[in-house]
């Protein structure tokens, strides 16, 4: 009995490891595009934009839930707090146009 609550803990112990590890996901801004274009993360996961570009760009979620301003050659990020599809884009270039799915 012992033994088998011991491998329960390890058990639970591994599956709250894993849904606690938030990671950051890295979309990259090179001559006007977000690339990746699309990226799945979770909610409790942080966007981190890398502009190499030496323009000023924004990441503004169309549903009005973000909106990050990235000058140029430098990064901004936002954590993910929401489940859902959330379309955005820049406010300067309106061409540039991203998505990041969020899971729970
Ligand atoms: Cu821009």
């Amino acid at each position: 009995m012992p033994r088998r609550i011991g491998l329960m803990a390890v058990v639970l112990f591994g599956l709250l490891s894993v849904s606690a590890r938030a990671e950051t996901i890295q979309v990259t801004i090179d001559k006007l595009v977000f690339a990746p274009t699309e990226v799945n993360a979770k909610v409790g996961d942080t966007i981190e934009w890398v502009n190499k570009d030496a323009l000023v760009h924004t990441a503004t979620a169309t549903n009005n839930d973000w909106n990050v301003n990235i000058p140029g050659n430098q990064s901004g990020k936002i954590v993910l707090k929401k489940a859902g599809a959330v379309d955005y884009f820049c406010k300067f270039h309106p061409n540039m146009k991203g998505r990041i799915t969020v899971s729970p």
